[in-house]
């Protein structure tokens, strides 16, 4: 792409400007693992997590409008609409975990949602909860209260952001949890469009930007096998690595099998075959 202006760079993708109005979002194969990014590459993470994204931004364009105009043949970039994006995470959790469960066991309450008492690690929310956080440039983002979300965004954004994030994860876990995926929470980026318009941004509804659990394994009361990254939290483990860069180099085993989660998680999700997938990107719109 010899016009694309690098804009930026996040721990395992890449932005480029292509012109006033579009954006190229390049997503690499890069793992990071307790927000480490390992020197191993996941052959083909890139292309499984924009096929998923683009999979629900095409299923979820009733619920709302979002920034993707195409995908290109490669299969790992997608040029995106230009937007100003709002300056707070919009996550939403229908589980007890992460941070969520932190700030439940220490104060009762996720970013002012008073929750039932008695709640353990994983268990499923009454109803799902909209927890906004803090973008942090560099770091861990950090949740906030509706009125410090509100104060940053203004009150008419803040609503509809939360009422789009909401709906969004109803579709998408209920379709997920069919499918044998529970999608424990996730996060949403949103941007406001040249016409005024909220909408969906980044990348939407991949084990990056969610927890997926395996849906068979389901057992509250503790910490979830992740569907994605257990072979490499459980090789990360055994090593005795302590979560600081660098990471360690995954072995062959471990790359192997990571890899045919991630296609699992696509194949189940999208009822595409991933090979399909490689040879037009486009099947995962139609
Ligand atoms: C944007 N980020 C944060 C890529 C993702 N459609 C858009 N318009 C304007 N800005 C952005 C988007 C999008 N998506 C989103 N930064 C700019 C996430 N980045 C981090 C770097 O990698």
């Amino acid at each position: 792409m010899p016009d694309a202006v690098h804009l930026g760079s996040g721990k395992v993708r890449e932005l480029y400007a292509l012109d006033e109005t579009r954006l190229l979002l390049v997503a690499s194969d890069r793992i990071s693992v307790f927000d480490v990014v390992l020197p191993t590459p996941i052959p083909d993470k890139g292309r499984v997590l924009t096929g998923l994204s683009a999979f629900w931004f095409a299923r979820t364009r009733t619920i709302c409008p979002n920034h993707l105009l195409a995908l290109r043949p490669d299969g790992r970039s997608t040029e995106c609409r230009r937007l100003t994006m709002l300056p707070i995470e919009c996550v939403v959790r229908g589980y007890l975990a992460g941070s969520g469960w932190k700030d439940y066991r220490a104060t009762g309450e996720v970013c002012g949602h008073r929750l039932p008492s008695g709640l353990r690690e994983s268990d499923r929310l009454p109803a799902p909860i909209f927890t906004p956080a803090t973008k942090a440039q560099s770091g861990h983002d950090e949740n906030i209260t509706r009125e410090r979300a509100t104060a940053l965004v203004g009150a008419e954004r803040f609503a509809e952001a939360e009422r789009l994030a909401i709906a969004l994860y109803g579709l998408a876990s209920d379709y997920a949890r069919a499918r044998g995926i529970v999608i424990a929470d996730t996060k949403f980026e949103f941007g406001v469009a040249p016409e005024g318009r909220l909408v969906l941004g980044d990348e939407a509804l991949t084990p990056d930007s969610s927890r997926f659990w395996p849906a068979d394994q389901y057992a509250p009361g503790g910490p979830q096998p992740s569907f994605d990254k257990q072979f490499v939290r459980d090789f990360t483990e055994k090593t005795g690595w302590k979560k600081t860069y660098p990471g360690p180099e995954l072995p062959a085993d471990v790359v192997t099998g990571t890899r045919a989660r991630y296609i699992e998680a696509f194949e189940r999700l999208t009822g595409v075959a991933f090979g399909r997938y490689l040879a037009d990107p486009q099947v995962v719109l139609a």
